[in-house]
């Protein structure tokens, strides 16, 4: 794995104009939806070379960014402690630093993880929680003049999915992202370094997790951000076929394609070889509609370094 000078490294986007990102999943959880517990050792603790291998593997298939995760967020699950969460993602960070040119990702919702991922080789902070959950992450992000994706998400996942209701999901959601990215540059990040995440599967009914996959320009639209979206092996993907979790890969690749078709800048998946495969169709068929697939980050660095 090359590793670029640094100065170019901090200075390229993590979601370019006209890119669709793909962004891999390395989750050090015991429990998350479809990798729980396949990075841990029999002690819990990180097993570094077999996450390097994973790493590597990754990058192969075509990964841009590499997001490490050290707490499940899937719907029921219990809040991890803040140390045993930094325990799992800091020594892979630091192991993965060196080793990889890829932009690596901190999939947490706590400002001292975020804060020590950081200072370890992060340039992303993706909190599913859209910096609600901990203000200090928004503080932590501005510091390190690091990108950080604002998840939406009403409640925390313990609860998230009891009951949601929405009248108009995208306007809601748009509404909601709106405040959060308000938040986060009142907090000094700079608005070139954020992107927005509506949150599929997080407290939302199916009809909404599919209006928003199928509805991801109206966010463009109302919020001018690049727009992650992580569908990977969802709970609504098997309501839809009647699949179990790991036998999801099809119906996620059929998501993510509708999902860059419908103007989605990233994607977070857990099969990278496949997510890159969903990008290139769904933007081949975007463009076949005359519109510009991968970023439409108007008004931002991010549009001026287009290639
Ligand atoms: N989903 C999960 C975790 N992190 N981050 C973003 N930005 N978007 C998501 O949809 C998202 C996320 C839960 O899935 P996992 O347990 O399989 O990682």
């Amino acid at each position: 794995m090359p590793v670029r000078a640094e100065r170019d490294v901090h200075e390229s986007p993590i979601f370019p104009c006209g890119r669709v990102t793909v962004v891999g999943v390395l989750n050090l959880t015991p429990d998350s939806f479809s990798d729980g517990g396949r990075w841990l050792d029999a002690g819990g603790r990180p097993d570094l070379p077999a996450v390097l291998e994973e790493a590597r593997r990754l990058e192969a298939a075509g990964a841009h960014v590499l997001d490490v995760g050290g707490e499940s967020t899937r719907p029921g699950a219990a809040e991890v402690d803040v140390d045993v969460e930094r325990a799992r993602v800091v020594p892979v960070i630091e192991a993965l630093a060196g080793k990889t040119a890829l932009p690596l990702s901190v999939d947490t919702r706590k400002a001292a993880v975020a804060r020590a991922a950081l200072r370890a080789g992060a340039r992303v902070v993706n909190d599913v929680s859209g910096g609600v959950f901990d203000p200090a992450l928004l503080g932590a992000v501005a510091e390190a003049d690091a990108t950080v994706v604002l998840g939406h998400l009403r409640g925390v996942p313990a609860t998230m999915q009891r009951d949601p209701h929405f009248d108009d999901v995208l306007v809601e959601v748009g509404d909601e992202l709106a405040a959060r990215v308000e938040q986060a540059e009142a907090a000094g990040v700079r608005p070139e370094r954020i992107a927005v995440d509506p949150g599929i599967g997080f407290g939302k009914r199916l009809e909404d997790n599919l209006a928003l996959l199928a509805g991801v320009d109206a966010l463009h639209d109302r919020l001018g951000r690049p727009v992650l979206v992580g569908p990977s092996r969802k709970a609504f993907l098997g309501r839809l076929t009647g699949d179990l979790v790991d036998a999801r890969e099809m119906a996620t690749v059929a998501a993510c394609a509708v999902a860059v078709f419908a103007g989605a800048d990233a994607i977070r998946v857990h099969d990278v070889a496949a997510g890159v495969r969903a990008a290139a169709v769904g933007r081949a068929l975007r463009e076949a509609r005359g519109r510009p697939a991968g970023g439409r980050c108007r008004g931002s660095a991010a549009a001026e370094a287009r290639p």
